[in-house]
Order: C-alpha cells, then structure tokens, then sequence
C-alpha cells in the first residue's frame, strides 16, 4: 500500500465554499449549519491541506461594514498563521447577489458593469495582501437564456475590457498574481460565455496582457459540454495556459454535480492525475466539489479527505502504469514513442516528402493493439497488476 497521507508539498487546496456547502439546492433548503471560515481553515489543515481559496463573500458577506470586515479578516489570518495554511488563490462572487442577475462584465446594465470592477478590484487588494499567486474569474452568471438578450460579439468585448482594466488594475499596483478563467458551458445562466477551455484559450489571446492570463478548467464542466478533460487540459499545458485546476467528479453532460475527485469518471480521472504529473504541473490541486447533500459534518470531512486520498491513490496507480514493462513494451509496439519524433527531419523540407518509400495498404493493415493498453491501464487502476 503507498503511503496516502496528504502532505503540503501535495499542494491540496479546498475553497471554502466546497466544505462550507449548507446544501442548499434549487429544491431544497441548507442540511447542514453553516461552517465557520476558521474551523474549515483548522479541519483542512488537520487533513493535510496546504491550501485554501475563498470568494470574498465566503469570507465577509455581501454588505458587511468595515468594522465587520476587519474582524472577519483578522480571524481568517488567525487561523492561517496558527495553521500554516497558504491562500494560493482567491476568486470574486459575481453571481449570488441579485444585482448579477444579468451578470457582472457583460450585463446590458454599465452600472452593474463598474460595481463589479470595483467588488473584484477591492478583493484584489486582500488576495495581494493574504499572498495570493492566482486569481480566478468564473463567469457564471455571464451569459443568457435567450439570444434576443445579448449579442455575443459585443458582450465578448466588455468581458475583454473588464479583464483589461483589471489586469492593468494588478500591474499599476505591482501584484505579483496572475488571473485564470474557467469556462463552464451553462449553469446557472442556459448558455455562459466563455463555455469551454477552447473558447478561453481563444478569449485570451485577444486580450491585452495575454501574458498574464491563463485557465482554471474544472473537471466536471469540460465534461458537462461533453468533452474530453484530459485533452482540454493537454492543449491548455501546450499553450502553456494551465494556471490553476479544479479537480471533482462528473457523470456525462448533465447538472453540475461537483463530486469527489474520482466519485465520477474514473478513468478519465486516472489519466488526468498521469498528466498533470507527468507534465511537471506544480500548481495547487484545487478540489471544487460539493460533500452530498445528505452528509453531516462527519460526511464533509470523510469528503474532503476522499478527494485527497484518491488523487494519491491515481496518482501511485499511474505512475505503476508507467512503470510497468508490459505496458513499456504494449506503448512500444503500438507506435506511442513515434508521436514525439518531427514529420520532417531538421534538414528537410515538404520537397523531401516526394522520396518516401511508404506503403499506404501495409499501414492500413497494422493493428496497433490499444485495445490491449487501455485494459492494462483499466488493471492498473483496479490494482490488479
Ligand atoms: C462556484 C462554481 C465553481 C467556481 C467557483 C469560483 S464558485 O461554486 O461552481 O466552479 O470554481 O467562483
Ligand atoms: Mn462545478
Ligand atoms: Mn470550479
């Protein structure tokens, strides 16, 4: 058995909105009482955490006056220096509160657009002083239910301007952070824009300071849309764009379920922690979930310590997937190590291609025996190899 406690080098990191989830869904009201930001901060850390992220609202609700503010911050800090417990990142709510009914950024009304600038840009101000790295922008509410509502084109061009002027807001005031945008396809609006990692890859290069702007992908949303999370995480570590992950579990194109990281589909849980590992990430493994609705306390914990405990189990499993020679040999002879060698060699060019000896039919007919990797990965991650 591998050793499977959590430790900080791990860099497991739970927003305080997933443990501090009252449960409370469009049919039912809270199960459980709410959590206070500095017992999760303890319990978090107590489970092997190195981590926590918040919304400024999880921290100091909406309409809080100064006073109220500054003691809700001091024994946030409190629990953070009796714990160790680092803020790697911090996000804004622009969804809960009426005013964002019609979004934040790109709502028809400019009034709601400068409330939101100034809601993230005074959040800003506490994720640089609690040491935040990374900033996150989940456009929930951005979107529509109907296209009479909006025009796409145009509400593209005030998301870009928001984040513009707030890239610039980070750099006038010397922060060291840098913003990552997660795509989600719908839920709570019917279509939200920015939907998925493509459409944030693309988003970004138009942007002012492309530079410092990358993605934060959430498992479950990739796959609400259908898609393929490894491969989504794959082209955003090639565009060199993976700032930050939300890590939870999914069944297929449906509500958004926040599982557990693993609870939805395994397998492409399993290659997900292959690759971030493999690829040297070494950013925080932030899970995004939500403990069931029908978990007390105790269920919230045993969650929380599950989505830890299974990304170490993927992860010993995929590096015994890697290290096992029948699967070396099952790569080899499927033709897996030809992917990394160039189409042309270095002195060639497309005239070269006319000299190929290459046999279209013989090609045709190889079998190339993925169907014997993908069982060896399947034993893998059944533990029976
Ligand atoms: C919200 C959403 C998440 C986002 C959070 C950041 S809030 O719970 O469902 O996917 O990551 O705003
Ligand atoms: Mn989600
Ligand atoms: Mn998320």
């Amino acid at each position: 058995m591998p050793d499977l406690t959590p430790r900080r080098e791990d860099k497991f990191s739970f927003g305080l909105w997933t443990v501090g989830w009252q449960a409370r869904d469009p049919f039912g009201d809270a199960t459980r009482a709410p959590l206070d930001p500095a017992e999760a901060v303890h319990r978090l850390a107590e489970l092997g955490a190195y981590g926590v992220t918040f919304h400024d609202d999880d921290l100091i609700p909406f309409g809080s006056d100064d006073t109220e503010r500054a003691k809700r911050i001091a024994a946030f800090r409190a629990a953070l220096d009796a714990t160790g417990l680092v803020v790697p990142m911090v996000t804004t709510n622009l969804f809960a509160h009426p005013v964002f009914k019609d979004g934040a950024f790109t709502a028809n009304d400019r009034g709601v657009r400068r409330f939101a600038l100034r809601k993230v840009m005074r959040n800003l101000d506490l994720a640089a002083e609690l040491g935040a790295g990374t900033y996150v922008f989940w456009g929930g509410r951005e979107g529509s239910e109907s296209d009479a509502a909006t025009d796409v084109p145009t509400a593209l061009d005030r998301y870009k301007e928001a984040i513009d002027v707030l890239c610039g807001y980070v750099r006038d005031r010397g922060y060291d952070m840098r913003f990552a945008l997660e795509p989600k396809p719908n839920e709570p609006r019917g279509d939200i824009f920015l939907p998925t990692v493509g459409h944030g890859l693309a988003f970004i290069e138009r942007l002012e300071h492309p530079e410092m702007v990358g993605l934060n992908p959430e498992v479950g949303h990739e796959q609400m849309a259908g898609l393929n999370m490894v491969h989504a995480v794959g082209q955003a570590l090639w565009a060199g764009k993976l700032f930050h992950i939300d890590l939870n579990g999914q069944h297929g194109p449906k509500y958004d379920q926040d599982l557990v990281f693993g609870h939805g589909d395994l397998k492409s849980a399993f290659f997900l922690v292959d690759l971030l590992e493999h690829a040297g990430y070494d950013g925080p493994r932030h899970f995004d979930y939500k403990p069931l609705r029908t978990e007390t306390a105790d269920g919230v914990w045993a969650s929380a310590a599950a989505n830890m405990r299974t990304y170490l189990l993927l992860r010993e499993r995929a590096a015994a997937f890697r290290a096992d020679p029948e699967v070396r040999e099952a790569a080899a002879a499927a033709g897996l190590d030809q992917l990394a060698v160039p189409t042309l060699a270095p002195d060639e060019t497309y005239a070269d291609l006319a000299d190929d000896d290459f046999d279209p039919g013989e090609a045709a007919e190889r079998g190339l025996g993925y169907e014997r990797l993908d069982q060896l990965a399947v034993e893998h991650i059944l533990g029976a190899r």
